[in-house]
């Protein structure tokens, strides 16, 4: 029995199937998270935010709704946070980082599809997820063709808003989505029954900017050579980003930075000397997947960077603040959001830019390239990633996983030999 249980109850959760789930979560922090050596006190609160991972933050949600706000979950970085917190509404990101009933979702969706979506349905089938059942509307978009078609499956059991994504960044497309931005606006007003002020927004776009810079300012201190932090905390602390109240995120990361801060200036290193730093690239890794992250920092290596939206695609570039009007302050988000460099575009040219400034930036030796089974974008797009990396002399390894923990020993052979090579040779 949990003091949560009628909580949950009331949400429309399958208790004995949730409690299955709840158990099999601690041993698994265990083995990833808690069983890494010397890591920050500040780590303290997001093991905490864990440790309550369907308690405290349901409940607030639950609270939220009680007083008359909404909450609204999303699947995807593009959609903005800043207009479900205008209109006073919470926004959780749905995770789908853990596989939950994949027979019954491959009842509806086919076999060969992305870990991920079939990750979603599973925990809205399965009736396992406290966030999803507590969501009065869910966004979608049309990103890749699985998610595209997974969300007409998800609108027959909850609503869901699904925002037109354009393909390419080309003047009409931008257009487009400026358009779709005001859509959703009028979805989230209409849902939560309240117009939206310019300064409200101008609000909203100031909170969801300071959570941006905290993670920005994480993201610097990863810098660091012998690291302050390991990659696996660094994503803990993204995948908590998404559903976490965003103000007291802000303020627990930018204490967590400071004492990271110390820690650099103390010369206290989380793992004594120089580790190959690895950048992490493709797939984001919705929590509670940590699979790859754990298998290169136990193989002696350290994920100094994260191409991911579990990473930093998630939180990099600000909206501008200062736009005048309602009219540019909602361009400039469309803006911002357009500027995410997802492998769902076409051309995407400035994705592979920005890994090798990240490649440069984070002083990396190799690059440890994640792609789910059956994602088309990111297969795809890492034929042309890994030959301008290795024009540039960083190598590269492509790992094609699911959640399914049967080729951890193969992953863990194939990240030890590149481990070897990188200490083998001149960094690039
Ligand atoms: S902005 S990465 S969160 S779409 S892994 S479901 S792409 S088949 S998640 Fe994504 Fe938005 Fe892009 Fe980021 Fe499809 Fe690929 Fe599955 Fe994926």
């Amino acid at each position: 029995m949990s003091e949560y249980d009628a909580m949950w109850e009331k949400l429309g959760i399958d208790l004995e199937a949730h409690a299955g789930l709840l158990e099999v979560l601690p041993p698994m922090y265990q083995e990833h998270i808690l069983s890494q050596e010397n890591r920050p006190e500040g780590m303290g609160y997001f093991d905490f935010v864990f440790s309550e991972v369907h308690g405290l933050r349901v409940k607030e949600l639950v609270e939220h709704r009680e007083a008359g706000g909404v909450v609204v979950g999303t699947f995807c970085t593009y959609v903005p946070e800043e207009l479900i917190v205008a209109v006073g509404g919470i926004c959780v990101g749905l995770c789908a980082g853990a596989q939950v009933a994949p027979e019954e979702a491959e009842k509806l969706l086919p076999r060969n599809l992305c870990a991920l979506i079939k990750s979603s349905l599973g925990f809205k089938l399965a009736k396992v997820c406290p966030y999803i059942e507590s969501c009065d509307l869910l966004v979608g978009e049309t990103t890749c063709d699985g998610k595209k078609k997974y969300f007409e499956v998800l609108g027959e059991l909850q609503p869901v808003h699904v925002m037109e994504v354009p393909q390419m960044k080309l003047e009409h497309d931008r257009e487009l989505w400026r358009q779709e931005i005001r859509r959703l606006l009028a979805r989230l007003e209409e849902e939560a029954g309240r117009k939206v002020t310019l300064e409200g927004l101008r609000e909203a776009v100031r909170l969801i900017n300071d959570k941006r810079k905290a993670l920005l300012r994480l993201e610097e201190l990863r810098k660091s050579d012998p690291p302050v932090i390991s990659g696996r905390d660094a994503l803990l602390v993204a995948q908590i980003a998404f559903y976490d109240d965003p103000a007291r995120l802000t303020e627990k990361v930018n204490a967590l930075c400071d004492e990271l801060e110390r820690r650099r200036d103390g010369g206290i290193a989380i793992g004594g000397a120089h580790r190959p730093r690895i950048l992490l690239s493709g797939c984001p890794m919705a929590l509670p997947n940590w699979k790859v992250a754990t298998i290169i920092e136990t193989s002696g290596a350290v994920v100094a960077m994260d191409e991911m939206c579990t990473g930093i695609r998630y939180f990099d570039n600000l909206v501008d603040e200062e736009a005048p009007d309602m009219d540019a302050l909602l361009d400039a988000i469309a803006d911002r959001y357009l500027n995410i460099h997802c492998a769902i575009f076409t051309p995407n040219r400035e994705r592979v830019d920005h890994l090798k400034e990240l490649v440069r930036d984070y002083d990396i030796d190799a690059v440890v390239y994640y792609a789910l089974q059956f994602c088309d974008p990111y297969t795809v797009e890492a034929f042309g990633v890994q030959r301008e990396l290795e024009e540039l002399g960083v190598p590269f390894l492509y790992l094609e996983t699911d959640y399914s923990a049967e080729d951890v020993g193969q992953l863990s052979t194939r990240v030890q030999a590149l481990i070897e090579m990188t200490g083998s040779r001149e960094k690039a």
